[in-house]
């Protein structure tokens, strides 16, 4: 494990309209611009954030202390790291002296030092340090196999295992068929959805929800929404205006389908939790209660040898792995929640975060992924769209790509 490894996945790539962004391709900005730093505010539904960072090597350095820190349930540093590196991530500049982060906000000490250490060193020892520490490394690996997160992965560690060879060596261990998955599709899962791969499948997804109503809504949300060229997983939001029936049944029958085309890898589907009467007290440690399915689809690959296929033909069918095994989460939502649940499905997360920690430490409301409630006037607040989301909210709107926090 090295930091190669860590970063592959973080990609900083274009923003979706780039007639809207005209910044300069690759240009190191290490010029302070005059941009006024104490008008930053400590709410990242109040800053633009595009893709385009001039601050990677800090703010990977802080991405990789919070992770260890969540790994080792130090809450408020871990938070203080996430925090450090989202706000960095809107500087129009690069911070090439201590000077530059005067009147950022989330700038404390801790978080001086390391940056203080990165400018001086080039890098930071606590950063290299968490990157050499045997705990880190293991919970990073087994985190990264589909289906197991930071319980099992102690457990495992516990237990003297390091490897992934050795955790599948171990017959005395019980994995999910989730975790079976995961390993059976380790390399594919690992490695990282292109843009080609989350649009074919989108067709795929929209030929079966298509076939089946017509006139459903789906949209792609999460990273690739907000303009990511790599991702990790492929985000949709699917909703039927109209029948609450069609809307139950639907991805009851997608599943099905897509089992008689061969094309589902692993899926879990989980019905809706939503009931009106729990409004507005609702479960706060549930990321929603809308049904949905996990899956694993069986995405086939674009024909790239089509000019060679004497060399093609010299493999037997078994031996050309035509597909990759991608991760999609399927999402229903009723069509009045709509607005509600593309806000936030689009993310970032430290974008949902502050979203709703402006919401309800500046106005008491109360936002989630189905509704806002103004506890003032004690009442819900109607959104067709996110922009009337934000209107409620009293913030600018902010686009899609400038929710990269
Ligand atoms: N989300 C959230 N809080 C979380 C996790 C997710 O608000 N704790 C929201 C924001 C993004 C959306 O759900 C989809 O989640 P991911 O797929 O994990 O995020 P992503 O931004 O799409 O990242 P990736 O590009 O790696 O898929
Ligand atoms: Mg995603």
């Amino acid at each position: 494990l090295d930091i190669r490894w860590l970063t592959a996945c973080m990609e900083v790539g274009r923003p979706v309209d780039s007639e809207k962004y005209q910044l300069p391709e690759d240009e190191d900005r290490s010029v302070t611009s005059d941009l006024d730093r104490d008008s930053i505010s400590e709410y990242a539904c109040q800053r633009r954030t595009t893709l385009k960072n001039y601050n990677q090597k800090f703010t990977d350095a802080f991405e990789i202390l919070a992770e260890n820190y969540e790994f080792n349930e130090n809450k408020g540093f871990c938070t203080a790291f996430r925090r450090a590196a989202s706000v960095l991530k809107c500087l129009p500049f690069t911070i090439v002296q201590v000077h530059d982060i005067e009147g950022v906000p989330w700038m404390g000490k801790q978080v001086k030092g390391i940056i203080e250490d990165i400018i001086e060193e080039g890098e930071s020892s606590k950063v290299k340090a968490v990157l050499d520490n045997e705990n880190y490394r293991s919970v990073k690996l087994f985190t990264s196999v589909f289906g197991v997160g930071l319980k099992t992965s102690d457990k495992w560690y516990r237990m003297g295992l390091r490897t992934l060879e050795e955790v599948k060596r171990d017959k005395n261990l019980k994995l999910t068929r989730m975790q079976k998955a995961g390993f059976l599709h380790y390399d594919d899962l690992t490695s990282c959805v292109s843009k080609a791969e989350a649009d074919a499948a989108s067709l795929i997804v929209q030929d079966v929800v298509w076939k089946i109503v017509p006139n459903a809504i789906v949209t792609i949300a999460g990273g690739f929404r907000r303009g990511k060229q790599t991702g990790h997983d492929v985000d949709f939001l699917i909703t039927v205006p109209g029948s609450k029936q069609e809307e139950e049944e639907l991805l009851h029958t997608v599943i099905d389908i897509w089992k008689k085309q061969e094309l589902l890898l692993y899926y879990d589907l989980i019905e809706s939790t939503f009931e009106d009467t729990k409004l507005p007290s609702r479960k706060v440690d549930a990321l929603d209660h809308f049904q949905k399915c996990f899956a694993i689809l069986k995405v086939h690959k674009e024909r790239e040898d089509k000019g060679n296929s004497i060399r093609s033909k010299a493999f037997s069918e078994e031996e050309i792995k035509d597909w990759k095994a991608i991760r999609v989460d399927l999402v229903v939502v009723p069509f009045e929640q709509y607005a509600f649940a593309l806000l936030g499905w689009t993310g970032s997360t430290q974008f949902e975060r502050d979203l709703r920690r402006y919401a309800t430490h500046e106005k008491k409301m109360m936002l989630d992924n189905h509704a806002l409630y103004d506890k003032t006037k004690k009442i819900f607040l109607n959104a067709a769209s996110e922009e009337e989301i934000f209107a409620h909210l009293g913030l600018d709107y902010l686009e899609p790509w400038e929710r990269n926090a």
